[in-house]
């Protein structure tokens, strides 16, 4: 059994090593025992429910390593072209479950557990989500690590180890509170720290010209990027992939021992604090200077550390030293910006190439825009990024001399080749000085201009790319523009999160074909009507909801009728995914009841209306809307008279974890933002996967899930995007007619019907011309009517169980599409050109 097993590296020569057994149920209880007793953590003396989570953690992690070892080692031999996925966020959330999924060993490891005591489920529910991400750009990260693992494709992750992920969200009488959510407390069992990768990134400093008139950046501090990898399985194969998470550290020689010993403690180890800081939090507050160099100093120490080791492994694969060319990069390195937080990479790989590795300018710029790609996430004009010149001359003085070249050669061949462009050249410009006081840098324009290929995430939001946002680059790069509609791993997503839905499909496709392959969903369609199918469907809907409706007692202590339509929103809270315009309907509903007698009462659909989401912790509006949910949640849910009919319930800290239990659990989900302002979306094709109905706009994926799943089961309303301008227009036109019962659901809550709280900033966002932009902004009030009626048809649809068991089955049996793996597979072929490499 010699030349099994992982490879390790002796003497410089790669050795093979007999692979230590652990896979039989018989050892991987000794092997969970043996990791109780020899990791360092915990007292040996007890094994709760924590140490037994750790233990277990940390045998499953021998498994992903001894797979990780090997799939980079078949990766070193084989030298396939390569990807690498730069992203500032990840939302891994757990990873115990999916581990042992993944690697089909839940059977033996809830096996072992039993024997010493446990349930596998309770010792899952031990571990912290890693939150290193938002929202939803943060989790596609995550589902696309998923499936590029199961895809058997050689790329790879990079982004920040955070010590501070997302808060931790607590509800309390003034709304929401956050506080600092710490991961690492204990440790993570899924990291290993790799010592002998470490590379120096710089700060500061001056760029230096030498005699011969070539440049290097000089001086400043020097910062330590230290790698953690985190092993990422893929489903039923050998391939482990790495997501390698930078951490800061400052050297022991710039610890100052002297000043130390003098008493000046903080000056001594200036640099070392500083360090700290780099990782300290995901996204930092950047409304004050201080925060905004902290942001940047984030992004560059990504964008750096990585290219960094992207280099190094090139050369180490071009079989020793010397014999590479630099022309070849592009043929064997692909890099993919996720949205524009990683745009330094370009003018970094531009420095690395021109200032360490000695090339001139055009071939320089030839290898970086054959590798670069870059993804848009977002056309909200607050959300693209823009950065003071005079921040990036501050912290990276080399990198913003590239930037000024860059632009200028853009200008230089516009004026040579599209003369007739000329006039567009303030819009297209990377640098823009409209305003003299205050230069900046367009990130996204020095994306578009120096990558081969820019996406879309789904196909409304590509087209708004090609037609509004980039449309002049759109004119001279027409081939440069691409769609690739998201999507969700059906690992995390369903099989593993949904295990009763995933054994009635298993069983009713004679196969678990589909959890790789999830076009076969569509194999249901043909059961829609059949009535055994509808009785198992709906159990396994029941028990989802018996789940859920647990879960929510202990949380919040409210109490829900498992026979209402569990009707769920979660997501970020924002203005433009209008979780006002949720709750506008909620109040509009409950006071709609409390006028009713008691017989028209007991017509009416019982609803339980969930939210869940996080506001950004300086977003007011956004605060205003989390206090208002939980104010009128607490009003009607103590109302006796209406309380067999409507709750309300605000889920507190909604996170990856909670979110598995919500979605199984979910008869119908609020997809409702206004239309072309959500690019695309992810939970919506969550939902529908899990035969959970969409109400929702036309807008981002929701147009693709309603064409997939049919018209018929899609509850649509609102205005679509190309009238959105036009509806904006007539309003602050004063055209506007306000439907009476928006006007009356908005009277109701300043009647002081939720308590006293000063709602009127929140309800004038709605109003004439106050608020963001020039009043209702989000159309809420011109949505609010259609909203409603469609609200009326979701009670009716209810009613009727049959229709709505069919509707919900063929929701899941039209989501194929939405699979992460059809996703990649196109990132793959149609803009990273790299095929699969899998370990035999
Ligand atoms: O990216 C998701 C999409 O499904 C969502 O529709 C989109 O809103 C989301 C600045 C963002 N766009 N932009 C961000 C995240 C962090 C940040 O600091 C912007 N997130 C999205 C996946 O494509």
């Amino acid at each position: 059994k010699a030349n099994e097993g992982a490879p390790v590296q002796l003497q410089g020569e790669i050795f093979r090593l007999p692979l230590p057994s652990s896979e039989k149920p018989s050892e991987i209880f000794s092997n969970i025992v043996h990791q109780a007793q020899y990791n360092p953590h915990f007292l040996p003396l007890k094994f709760d429910q924590e140490q037994a989570f750790y233990a277990t953690a940390l045998s499953v992690r021998d498994q992903l390593i001894k797979r990780w070892n090997e799939t980079y080692f078949h990766f070193h031999k084989n030298d396939p072209k390569q990807t690498y996925y730069l992203s500032m966020e990840y939302l891994q959330g757990r990873a115990l479950t999916n581990a042992i999924g993944n690697l089909e060993i839940q059977g033996a490891y809830a096996d072992a557990l039993t024997k010493l005591g446990y349930e596998i489920e309770d010792i899952a529910d031990q571990e912290k989500d890693a939150a290193l991400g938002n929202g939803g750009l943060g989790r596609l990260a995550s589902c696309f690590l998923d499936s590029i693992a199961t895809l058997n494709l050689p790329a790879w992750g990079y982004g920040l180890r955070y010590r501070y992920g997302l808060f931790r969200q607590r509800i309390s009488k003034e709304g929401q509170e956050e506080l600092a959510e710490d991961w690492l407390e204990k440790f993570s069992p899924w990291e290993v720290v790799r010592h002998d990768v470490v590379y120096s990134v710089r700060f500061f400093g001056h760029v230096e010209i030498s005699s011969t008139g070539s440049r290097k950046w000089v001086d400043g501090e020097i910062i330590q990027a230290l790698a953690y990898d985190v092993p990422i399985p893929g489903y039923k194969t050998k391939n482990t992939i790495s997501l390698r998470l930078w951490d800061a550290k400052a050297r022991a020689e710039d610890f100052n021992l002297f000043e130390f010993n003098a008493g000046h403690y903080e000056s001594a180890s200036q640099l070392h604090i500083k360090a700290q800081q780099i990782c300290a939090v995901l996204y930092p507050g950047d409304t004050t200077e201080n925060g905004k160099l902290l942001r940047l100093k984030q992004q560059f120490f990504l964008c750096s550390a990585s290219l960094q080791d992207i280099i190094a492994r090139f050369k180490e694969r071009r079989d020793g030293k010397g014999t590479y060319q630099w022309t070849e990069f592009p043929s064997k390195v692909s890099v993919q910006l996720n949205d524009t937080h990683p745009t330094l990479a370009i003018p970094e790989l531009m420095r690395l190439l021109m200032d360490d590795e000695g090339l001139g300018w055009d071939q320089a710029w030839d290898v970086t825009s054959r590798t670069v790609s870059y993804t848009n996430h977002t056309v909200l004009p607050e959300a693209l990024e823009k950065w003071s010149q005079a921040i990036i001359w501050k912290l990276l003085p080399r990198h913003m001399e590239i930037i000024e070249e860059i632009d200028k050669r853009f200008k230089d061949m516009i004026r040579a080749t599209h003369c007739d462009m000329e006039t567009k050249i303030p819009v297209m410009q990377i640098l823009d000085e409209s305003n003299p006081e205050k230069p900046i840098v367009h990130m996204a324009n020095l994306c578009v201009v120096s990558s081969h290929t820019v996406n879309g995430v789904a196909q409304l939001h590509s087209d708004i790319l090609k037609t509004e946002l980039f449309v002049d680059y759109a004119s001279i790069w027409p081939g440069k523009f691409q769609n690739k509609t998201n999507g969700i791993t059906p690992r995390r997503w369903l099989r593993f999160c949904n295990p009763e839905l995933s054994s009635i499909i298993t069983k009713w496709l004679k196969s678990d074909a589909w959890i790789t392959n999830l076009d076969l969903l569509s194999g249901l369609r043909q059961f829609a009507d059949n009535v055994e199918l509808h009785a198992e469907w709906s159990s396994a809907k029941m028990a989802s909801k018996r789940r859920l409706a647990q879960y929510i007692f202990h949380k919040t202590g409210v109490s829900v009728d498992q026979n209402s339509l569990f009707d769920i929103q979660i997501k970020r809270i924002h203005e433009y995914k209008r979780q006002l315009l949720n709750i506008l309907g909620a109040i509009y509903r409950y006071k709609k009841l409390k006028e009713m007698s008691t017989e028209e009462r007991q017509k009416a659909t019982p609803r339980t209306i969930m939210f869940g989401g996080k506001a950004f912790a300086t977003y007011t509006n956004a605060k205003r809307v989390v206090k208002l949910v939980n104010d009128v949640g607490s009003v009607v849910n103590n109302d006796s008279d209406i309380n067999d009919y409507l709750k309300i319930v605000f889920v507190p800290n909604y996170n990856v974890s909670v979110a598995e239990i919500l979605i199984p659990g979910s008869e119908l989900s609020q997809h409702i933002s206004t239309a072309g302002m959500e690019a695309s979306g992810t939970s919506n094709m969550k939902f529908a996967l899990n035969g959970c109905l969409i109400i929702g706009t036309l807008d981002g994926a929701n147009v693709e899930i309603r064409e997939e799943i049919g018209e018929d089961n899609f509850f649509l309303f609102g205005a679509k995007a190309d009238n959105v301008p036009r509806l904006r227009k007539e309003r602050e036109n004063g055209l506007f007619k306000p439907d009476a019962r928006f006007e009356e659901a908005k009277h109701f809550i300043r009647s002081g019907a939720f308590g006293s709280y000063d709602y009127g900033p929140l309800l004038d966002s709605l109003e004439g011309n106050c608020g963001y932009g020039r009043g209702d902004y989000f159309l809420v009030g011109h949505d609010f009517p259609s909203y409603m009626d469609a609200q009326d048809q979701v009670d009716e649809a209810y009613k009727d169980q049959k229709r709505w068991l069919k509707m919900s089955i063929l929701s899941t049996a039209g989501c194929g599409k939405f699979s992460s793996d059809r996703t990649i597979a196109q990132y793959a072929k149609e803009i990273w050109g790299i095929n699969p490499c899998p370990v035999p």
